[in-house]
């Protein structure tokens, strides 16, 4: 037996078992294939080719999974020998059969090896993919070559740009393996496997050789289809389109040509901002669920959930629920709004039935977990409780005292105010220590964020349960502390004044939007408000009207808008016109003509403003907030704040979140936009604590993250 480790612990082991070297891989928690198994696998290999009792190498994987693909932790650093595609190649060479036997996630370099070995089976339970895609790169150890030879240009392609993954009897389907075993115990199926390749006298066989892609006419029309596709879908993105020349080159070059041009491919996405952005933001999901109260404390159980209130954001958090398999109780005041709420939980199921993403029958076995009541009493064994009525204190703490009431000892009591002090909410109850905030976004079962906003009296246990919430609805469970607008909306309402403020300096809403969407967002901020509802800014810019600054800079042309009643697309026009049922809007010279008058009002001589002076402006206002609520204590890291506006603000992905991109933007040239700004509006533009003392230490965001 010959060990191989690292002082993190990484090792391939290889053990003769019988006449079949068995080959595991134990790198917890997913395999990734760093620097000491990439050796260990080489090592492996060549025993196996020097030993004569060795007939058949099995490659398996210790623990859960077979191998999660490259170590993504390695990328950016020093690259340590041996390469992957080296190994891949390695491995395929080999002169005996090689067999990979797949459980759990086999993914990206992990696919690689598994692609390189010269027989796959799997078990039920495991996924397979190359979800490069999803972090700026492309299959780098030959899989774009092998995958596309496999299975052919079309089913390569389809994998590789989507990133997906697929079960054990698709990628049966596909060809990607040429087995599923018949139980979960995947050693022993692959033994068995390997013995019967012994038995029958099978020959390595190798990808490299493989005719999927013997129909030419059939791949030129896939890499067709696929360019046309991509180029309109992914805006900005580096990686799809060289995925797309990578099985170009499949079909085209030799193989050896053809790993020469994928390598070139790889270490032009490797070494981009695209795949800086993106790893981090891999990380970034999954740092935030570890705060100081998950690390502290155990989640209580979460088996039922009751939802108060039947509205839009009611029916949507009760789909989210049901749909990740919770029983739900929703509670309205009386019959009518109870049926009301009801109607509103099956639209967002028929919504979704009519664009064909759900059958009738999912809705009525998701429905079979939801029952509504008048009565709180119905509440009594819920574990968790969310509370999502009107935005008036008065009216929430009526529910509170409901709930503190009827429901069981332990129970989490959870409000999804946006902006609501929840201490003030906690402390009208007898069990402050049970009571948080569960911010969702809307539609509440489609947003991934979800903000836990951690009041000062509760308990850990309780915010370690809202973390587990959040993972069981697959959502990005991000902490902050209590304040107007918790992380998200504190930020957005400060980047949109700045927006304002360029309006009213002569920029169009048209022409900012454009600037916005040019950078990676899906949709400009004027399109968002036309989307949402003008109406619902509105209300909160009365609701702060008291305690406004008197000196703060304050734009009207919203109020403008909202006083005609043109709230958006639900009424026709907003900041744009839409034709009757249209989703997209187009420019009005009228609002251009209120936008004129305003200006006048103001005193402001339009200038013009280039769409990247735009961007500046606006980002300069983000960085400088979310330095802000890092500084407040709000945002536990700047991570935090990263992971909130990718997944409830539409931030591109790709730029790794406004810190990361206020990072390699440079925080000195952010303060430095900063302090000329301020020199036209000194009191909006004043530059965060935070801010200041990271450009003086020389540090950056990335080292609080680090620090934390
Ligand atoms: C690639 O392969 C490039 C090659 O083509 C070419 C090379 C030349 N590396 O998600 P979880 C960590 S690119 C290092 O919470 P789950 C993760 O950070 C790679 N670490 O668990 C977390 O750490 P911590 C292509 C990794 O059960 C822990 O493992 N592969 C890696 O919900 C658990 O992760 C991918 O893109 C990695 N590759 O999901 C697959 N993967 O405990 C990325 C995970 O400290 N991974 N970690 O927070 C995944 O999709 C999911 O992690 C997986 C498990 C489905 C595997």
């Amino acid at each position: 037996m010959t060990l191989l480790s690292a002082p993190e612990s990484a090792t391939v082991e290889h053990e003769l078992r019988g006449n079949i070297l068995v080959v595991t891989i134990d790198h917890a928690p997913v395999n990734a294939l760093n620097s000491v198994v990439r050796r260990g696998l080489i090592e492996a290999i060549d025993a196996a080719e020097v030993n004569p009792s060795v007939r058949a190498v099995l490659i398996v994987g210790a623990g859960r999974n077979f191998i999660a693909g490259a170590d993504i932790r390695e990328f950016g650093m020093p690259a340590q020998p041996p390469a992957l595609p080296d190994v891949c190649n390695r491995i395929e060479a080999c002169g005996k059969p090689v067999v990979a036997a797949i459980h759990g996630a086999a993914l990206g370099g992990g696919l690689e090896v598994a692609l390189a070995s010269h027989y796959r089976i799997v078990v039920e339970g495991a996924k397979l993919g190359l979800p490069e895609v999803q972090l700026g790169l492309l299959p780098g150890a030959g899989g774009t070559q092998r995958a596309t030879r496999l299975v052919g240009a079309e089913s390569a392609l389809s994998l590789m740009l989507s990133g997906r993954h697929v079960d054990a009897q698709e990628a049966l389907r596909l060809g990607l393996v040429d087995r599923v075993g018949q139980s979960a115990d995947v050693l022993n199926e692959g033994l068995a496997y390997a013995h019967e390749l012994i038995a029958t006298q099978a020959a390595p066989r190798r990808t490299r050789d493989a005719r999927g892609l013997a129909d030419q006419q059939a791949s030129a029309t896939a890499i067709a289809a696929a360019r046309a596709n991509t180029q309109k879908k992914t805006r900005g993105l580096l990686s799809p389109m060289k995925i797309i020349d990578c099985v170009a080159a499949a079909a085209n070059l030799s193989f050896e040509e053809g790993l020469r041009f994928e390598r070139e491919q790889f270490l032009e996405c490797a070494d981009s901002p695209q795949r800086a952005g993106l790893v981090h933001a891999f990380f970034a999901e999954r740092e935030v669920q570890k705060s100081p109260e998950t690390r502290a404390a155990r989640s209580r159980p979460i088996r039922s959930v009751g939802v108060v209130g039947g509205g839009t954001m009611g029916a949507g958090i009760a789909v989210a629920l049901l749909d990740a398999g919770l029983s739900v109780t929703m509670i309205e005041r009386d019959g009518d709004a109870l049926q009301r709420g009801r109607a509103h939980v099956e639209k967002v199921y028929d919504g979704l039935i009519g664009k064909g993403r759900l059958t009738q029958e999912t809705k009525a076995r998701a429905l079979q977990c939801f029952h509504g009541d008048t009565s709180y009493d119905a509440l009594a064994d819920a574990d968790i409780v969310i509370e999502a009525v009107f935005e008036d204190m008065a009216v929430k703490k009526a529910v509170f005292t409901e709930l503190d009431r009827a429901c069981k000892q332990g129970a989490v009591l959870a409000t999804n105010t946006s902006y609501l002090d929840i201490d003030e909410i906690a402390a009208s109850i007898s069990r402050p220590h049970d009571v948080l905030g569960l911010h969702f976004f809307s539609p509440a079962n489609i947003m991934k964020l979800l903000e836990v906003v951690v009041p000062p009296r509760v308990s850990a246990d309780v915010v370690a349960t809202a973390f587990d919430l959040a993972k069981k609805l697959r959502k990005v469970g991000v902490r902050a502390g209590v304040c107007d607008g918790f992380i998200g909306n504190r930020m957005l309402a400060v980047y949109r004044a700045a927006a304002d403020h360029l309006m009213e300096d002569g920029a169009s809403p048209y022409q900012i939007d454009k600037a916005v969407r040019d950078f990676g967002f899906p949709m400009g901020p004027y399109q968002v408000i036309d989307l949402a509802g003008g109406d619902i800014g509105w209300a909160a810019r009365k609701r702060r009207a008291l305690t406004r600054d008197p000196h703060a800079r304050y734009v009207r042309i919203s109020d403008e808008l909202c006083e005609r009643g043109w709230f958006g697309q639900k009424t026709g026009r907003g900041f744009y016109r839409y034709d009757e049922g249209a989703r997209i809007g187009k420019p009005d010279p009228e609002v251009e003509l209120i936008i004129a008058t305003e200006r006048e009002r103001a005193g402001v001589a339009p200038r013009v403003f280039s769409d990247e002076q735009i961007v500046r402006r606006y980002m300069a206002a983000m960085i400088n907030e979310g330095a802000n609520v890092v500084h407040d204590g709000i945002a536990l890291r700047p991570l935090d704040v990263d992971a909130t506006l990718i997944h409830g603000f539409g931030f591109p992905r790709y730029r790794g979140g406004p810190m990361h991109y206020a990072d390699t933007f440079g925080l000195d040239s952010v303060l430095a936009d900063i302090r000329e700004f301020a020199k036209d509006d000194p009191l909006f533009w004043r530059a965060s604590p935070l801010l200041v003392e990271l450009v003086a230490r020389g540090a950056n965001f990335a080292s609080l993250n680090r620090a934390a």
